[in-house]
């Protein structure tokens, strides 16, 4: 096929002076920063249904995007063309991973039987072309949410026929996933969860969600997939009431149903924001459970509540969330995946490349920015000596429970009232990262 960008080729590390638009500024792939390459630590991954299947359609209005390569067609010629306009695209854009969902890739039959042939067809494409570029996949999905089957949800609806048709789906996406090498696999709840809890069994809805990973579990074992699972929150959208919340709700539902250690989680931007949280706090809070899996990169918009999905390009927020990825030593088996679309009016298939170039180049800075702020322990060092008082003495009692409430009175009787409080100087920290964007 003719190129699918013939105007661009691959793109280049310029540096900060560069006045090229299609040239990173700041992504160069070599440089290293805490000891790893930029490549190997942000290990950047594109994802096919955005930058692929989008077409530019939102509820007010058809479809704008020009794809010269597609004929909009559910063909498996086209799939495949897509295909190939995708690891061109991958290639030259320089990003090592992409994801995908079963459905982004190959189209519904009118069958399941004849669905998986198809999408076994657009897979032997896309490991021919996994070859040829040496692009690799960083996690594969299955899409329970579009087809109409899956109004009630699917691994919480209340047809069993529906459960045992997403089980099927997510059996062969886990096949394929294992097949093309990917080293996750992701369970973003698409329609789990409900918009009224009058015609809701809420406890039977999670207890087959548990049911349901559960079987996926096992399945991946005796196939002999080791990739990571990844559970992605979200609060809301399209159900009014998403079972898989936040971090924190993903959390209580694995360590409920014994799912610890077997399931992490994809936190992404634009759903932490929904929730009510920042990014840095839902990555954190994985963290410190040992949960932090792999992120979306994307952005939301303030005046908008919904989930925007666009390129994120604000520095403040990429140095916050590098800071966090820093601190757990990187993200790898899981990556800095693009799950952002170019909005509407930028139809022009180069508009791809300047959205990804974006993102690329705003993580780079990010984690350079991050990285300094580390070297220098000015965040680090002021937590540490906040919480001082608990390393010695009566803290140190508390913390490795030696002391009970008895003898912590005893003590403050005696001493009478507690030591006083020091400044929390949020403003002066502030100011501090400020210095280093
Ligand atoms: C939707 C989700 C979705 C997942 C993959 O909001 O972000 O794109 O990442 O199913
Ligand atoms: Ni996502
Ligand atoms: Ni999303």
């Amino acid at each position: 096929m003719a190129e699918a960008f013939p105007d661009v080729g691959p793109i280049q590390y310029e540096g900060p002076d560069s006045k090229n638009p299609l040239a990173f500024k700041h992504y160069n792939p070599e440089e290293e920063v805490e000891g790893r390459t930029l490549r190997d630590l942000l290990r950047y991954s594109v994802c096919y249904w955005h930058t692929f299947r989008a077409t530019g359609t939102d509820p007010f209005g058809a479809a704008t995007l020009q794809r010269p390569w597609d004929d909009g067609s559910d063909s498996i010629e086209n799939a495949l063309r897509r295909v190939d306009a995708a690891f061109e695209f991958i290639s030259k854009l320089g990003a090592p991973f992409y994801c995908f969902h079963d459905r982004d890739v190959a189209p519904e039959g009118a069958s399941l039987a004849e669905t998986n042939k198809n999408l076994d067809a657009v897979v032997a494409r896309l490991k021919e072309k996994q070859g040829e570029t040496g692009i690799q996949l960083l996690w594969g999905t299955a899409n329970l949410f579009s087809h109409p089957r899956f109004m009630h949800g699917a691994a919480t609806t209340c047809n069993a026929d529906v459960f045992a048709y997403a089980a099927a789906q997510v059996k062969k996406a886990i096949e394929v996933t294992h097949e093309l090498g990917g080293v996750n696999y992701v369970f973003w709840g698409g329609r789990e969860g409900y918009h009224n809890l009058y015609n809701t069994d809420m406890q039977r809805e999670l207890d087959h969600l548990a049911r349901f990973m559960h079987m996926a579990k096992e399945h991946a074992q005796s196939i002999g997939f080791t990739g990571q699972f990844l559970f992605e929150p979200k609060p809301k959208e399209p159900t009014k009431h998403q079972y898989d919340f936040d971090a924190a709700a993903c959390l209580n539902f694995i360590g409920r149903n014994g799912l610890d250690g077997v399931v992490k989680l994809n936190v992404e931007t634009n759903h932490a924001t929904l929730a009510g949280h920042t990014m840095m706090h839902e990555m954190e809070y994985a963290r410190i459970h040992n949960a932090l899996g792999s992120i979306d990169a994307n952005t939301g918009d303030l005046l908008l509540g919904w989930d925007t999905d666009q390129f994120p390009t604000d520095i403040y927020l990429t140095t916050q969330v590098m800071l966090v990825i820093l601190k757990q030593g990187g993200l790898a088996p899981g990556g800095v995946n693009f799950d952002a679309k170019v909005r509407r009016e930028s139809f022009d298939p180069v508009d791809l490349f300047h959205a990804h170039i974006g993102g690329m180049d705003a993580f780079a800075r990010g984690a350079k920015i991050a990285a300094r702020i580390r070297a220098d322990g000015v965040l680090e060092d002021f937590v540490k000596n906040r919480y001082r008082t608990f390393d010695e003495g009566i803290g140190a009692k508390i913390e490795n429970g030696a002391a009970k409430f008895a003898e912590l009175e005893s003590y403050m009787l005696d001493k009478g009232e507690a030591a006083p409080n020091e400044s929390g100087r949020q403003e002066y920290l502030e100011n501090v990262i400020n210095d280093y964007l």
